[in-house]
Order: C-alpha cells, then sequence, then structure tokens
C-alpha cells in the first residue's frame, strides 16, 4: 500500500524542566535531537560500533545468546490524536484499534481483535501467548510501567492475579492496572478506588503520573543487570482522561480543553525524554530499538484533534485507528528516511522476534506481519489484509478500505480510498460493488478473514 512509517533518527523530547508549545515545536526538536544522536554516535567505540553492525546483520539469520541481543522500549501514549503532535509525515501510517484495551491485546499477542475478542474490561485469556514472555524466555529483563488494561483488575472480567502484568510476561509492573486514573490521587474516577500498584501490590505515592512512571522507568534502567537485554514496555495513561495538567500548571483547568491536554503532553514528552536521555548516560543507546505510539485516535471529547483525519476514538475511521508512531535504532534503521510501509499493531511482536533475533519454541499464528526486513531497508513488502474495530471492522487492502460490522449487518458498508482520500471524505462503495464484495469476503463470515474464522488457537 502507498503510504510510509518514518524510520527517525531522534524522538521528540526536551531536557527537563522545558517548555513548548506542543503544536509548534516538537518538529524542530525532533529534528535537533536526530543530529545531536548522529553527533554523539562519532564518539562511541569503535569495537562497540562493530559488535552491533554484526547484530544488525546477522540478526535475522542467527539466534543470537541473549547478552548480545538489543535493548527494546516501547512507549505508548493514551489517546493521543493524529493532530496533537507536530511531526507526523503525511504517508506514515501506523494503524491500531479504536480504543484502548484492545489494542493492547494486539500488541501483546499479534493478533487481531475479532480472533480474541478482546474488548475494554474484558480481560486477555490466558491462552495467548505474550510479547514479554517471549522475550522473557530468551533472557531479557522485562518491565512494565504504566497502564495494562487486560486483566487483573476488578473492573475485568477476567479479574485473578493471573491475569496481572507479572503473571503474563513481566517480572516487573508499576503503575495502573485499569483504564483511567486521576494523575494525582491515582484513583479511578468513577469509583475512587486506588489504581496505583507495584507488583500486585497498592502503592501509596505522591505524584504528577507522568513523571511517577518515567522516574520507576529510569531507576530500571539504572539497576538493570547489564549482563541480559532488557524490554521496557512504557504505557503512559497520559493523554487519556480525566486530563490533568503537571502541579502548578493550571489545575483551576483539570479536564477541560486544549490548553490542559497541551500540557499534559508537554509533560509526557519530557517524561519520555528522561527515559531517553538515560540510554544516553549509560551507553546503551546504540544498543536499544525503541518504539512509540499512541493506542488510539484522540479523543475529541478531550480537546485532542486529528485532523486532517475523520472523527476519532472510538470509531475505525482514520482519526480513530492512524495514529502518531516512530521507530529509532541508531545505525540501524535508516536515518531520517520515510520507508514506504503500512503498519499495524499486530505487526509489532512478530517485528520484534525478528529484530532481537527472538526464535518462539512454539510461535503463534500470528495476523501481523514481520515487517523487520522492509523497515532495515527502506522497501515495502506485501501485507495481508488488517482487520481494526470490534464494535465496527475496517478491512484495508491497497489503496481501499472497507468499513463494516463484525458481522455484516447494520448499516450499509463503506468504502474509502485512503490514499487518495485520506480525510474520507468521499464513500465510493456504490461505484465499486466488486470491491466491496472482495474485502467482504477476505473478512469473511466471522469477521477474522477467510483463512481464520474460528476463534484463538488453543
Ligand atoms: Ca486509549
Amino acid at each position: 500500500m502507498k503510504g510510509g512509517y518514518t524510520a527517525r533518527s531522534g524522538w521528540g523530547r526536551l531536557p527537563a524542566g522545558t517548555k513548548r508549545h506542543c503544536d509548534e515545536n516538537v518538529g524542530e526538536i525532533y529534528r535537533r535531537i536526530g543530529s545531536w544522536l548522529q553527533e554523539n554516535g562519532a564518539a562511541f567505540p569503535s569495537a562497540m560500533k562493530l559488535l552491533w553492525l554484526c547484530t544488525a546483520l546477522f540478526s535475522s539469520a542467527l539466534c543470537l545468546q541473549a547478552e548480545s541481543r538489543p535493548n527494546v522500549i516501547m512507549i505508548v501514549s493514551d489517546d493521543e490524536g493524529w493532530g496533537d503532535i507536530g511531526w507526523n509525515n503525511p504517508e506514515d501510517r501506523f494503524y491500531v484499534n479504536p480504543i484502548c484495551s484492545v489494542t493492547r491485546a494486539a500488541l501483546m499477542t499479534g493478533m487481531h481483535t475479532l480472533r480474541t475478542g478482546v474488548e475494554n474490561f474484558s480481560g486477555l485469556d490466558l491462552k495467548y501467548q505474550t510479547l514479554p514472555q517471549a522475550l522473557k524466555d530468551a533472557g531479557y529483563q522485562t518491565w512494565m510501567c504504566g497502564k495494562w488494561h487486560l486483566g487483573g483488575d476488578r473492573e475485568n472480567r477476567l479479574s485473578g492475579p493471573e491475569y496481572l502484568p507479572t503473571a503474563r510476561g513481566f517480572d516487573h509492573h508499576y503503575g495502573l492496572l485499569g483504564g483511567a486514573v486521576d494523575y494525582n490521587t491515582h484513583m479511578k474516577p468513577r469509583t475512587q478506588e486506588l489504581d496505583w500498584w507495584r507488583n500486585g501490590k497498592p502503592a501509596e505515592e505522591k505524584g504528577y503520573s507522568t513523571d511517577l512512571l518515567a522516574n520507576e522507568a529510569v531507576g530500571l534502567i539504572q539497576k538493570r543487570d547489564a549482563g541480559r537485554p532488557f524490554f521496557l514496555y512504557l504505557a503512559f495513561n497520559a493523554i487519556h482522561g480525566p486530563i490533568s495538567a503537571p502541579p502548578g500548571l493550571g489545575e483551576e483547568q483539570k479536564g477541560r480543553g486544549r490548553p490542559t491536554l497541551l500540557q499534559a503532553m508537554t509533560a509526557l514528552d519530557a517524561a519520555a525524554g528522561r527515559v531517553l536521555d538515560e540510554l544516553d548516560h549509560q551507553g546503551i543507546r546504540k544498543n536499544t530499538l525503541v518504539i512509540f505510539f499512541s493506542d488510539n485516535g484522540g479523543d475529541l471529547t478531550k480537546g485532542s484533534t486529528n485532523l486532517t483525519l475523520r472523527e476519532g476514538k472510538g470509531t475505525v475511521f482514520e482519526g480513530g485507528i492512524r495514529v502518531p508512531a516512530a521507530i529509532d535504532w541508531p545505525d540501524v534503521l535508516p536515518s531520517g528516511k520515510i520507508s514506504d510501509q503500512f503498519l499495524c499493531v499486530a505487526d509489532l511482536f512478530p517485528t520484534i522476534l525478528d529484530a532481537t533475533g527472538v526464535k518462539m519454541g512454539s510461535a503463534p499464528n500470528f495476523d501481523g506481519k514481520d515487517v523487520w526486513p522492509a523497515l532495515k531497508s527502506g522497501q515495502t513488502t506485501d501485507h495481508p489484509v488488517y482487520f481494526m474495530g470490534n464494535k465496527e471492522v475496517a478491512v484495508f487492502h491497497s489503496p481501499w478500505k472497507l468499513i463494516t460490522s463484525p458481522r455484516g449487518q447494520g448499516s450499509s458498508p463503506m468504502l474509502f480510498d485512503v490514499v487518495a482520500d485520506p480525510s474520507e471524505k468521499t464513500d465510493v462503495a456504490g461505484q465499486h460493488p466488486e470491491i466491496v464484495q472482495e474485502l467482504t469476503e477476505r473478512r469473511g463470515p466471522g469477521g477474522g478473514g477467510k483463512k481464520r474464522p474460528s476463534g484463538p488457537p488453543a
């Protein structure tokens, strides 16, 4: 599919304490940080450069020893929309699901929603193998800081301790288990129950959630076993509602509109930047694959914007599922180039396995595709059709996107050429009935596609 995913050389991060307006300055900041990384790379010891050059060349072919594998950091923001940031490239195409748990389930399993059946407040069934467990089995230290939302919490149907992140492959978890939390009190907004935990035990701590999560992540990196690689899943609750600005910045506007949202997002950028700065301090920046994305489109009721995309969170229009994303691994991924590759969140599990050289004993039947070779080379690879959403389904086949209900009931399907018409202004279903039929058949009667319509593996 015509499109793109930017392999960036830097990230939108700021020195601690720096304030800026997210909409205006972030593009320039990315460019500056990218240049800075390039300059510092020149001072990297030549022996280490050689080691990691070898890693890049052979990682897809060899089963690497744990100590030589790269670290992986996955930073996920919550409800950050396409128009909320200033560094999107018009060609960037990274797709997620329209709501929180659904995207997180696809991230953890490499499978589409219609197979796992995960919705908000359900939880992730134990039958599924998870990304952190695969990396842990390969010798990784596995840490999670932030929002889980896949079970083990009272609000989930699957609420037992066996569904906690520490039972699903993470050595360590710090943060919230549910879908939303007050940034300062760490209480659930609806029930006023504490939702802040460290390894399954309540953590009564003071502080702004964004900062606390970054503090924990930095501490884990500092105290790591340097003889083994690590996987850090840093899932901020920012900028999900109820949105709060950092202490001292506009508490009187709590949860009210875009000014507060931008303050929270600036704090988010600074917190993520502190974690990445720690990689530099530890001298491990060039041995770390960093991936960033938002879990769904911006929530228009909270002050987000997805412009120029249509609608937002909760829908399978582009504003709900096409999100800001970036990937970075200095000297391995091409710097500052735009890959003409179409990606979705389910791709990340198999892609990370390839990038790290990890082989699973019994790999899941992924819906996602390993796109690591395409990202490294900058070439586009053929990609299977995607199935996004839960209430509605979006079926992609370049350049088309069909929107329909999971089992074909309800309103008439809609068809868009999302390459020529990214804002989805013109429904062309009536003009292309043969494409509507083709994509409907690809979706299959169960919604999971013809080849795998019968649900998850045992
Ligand atoms: Ca979300």
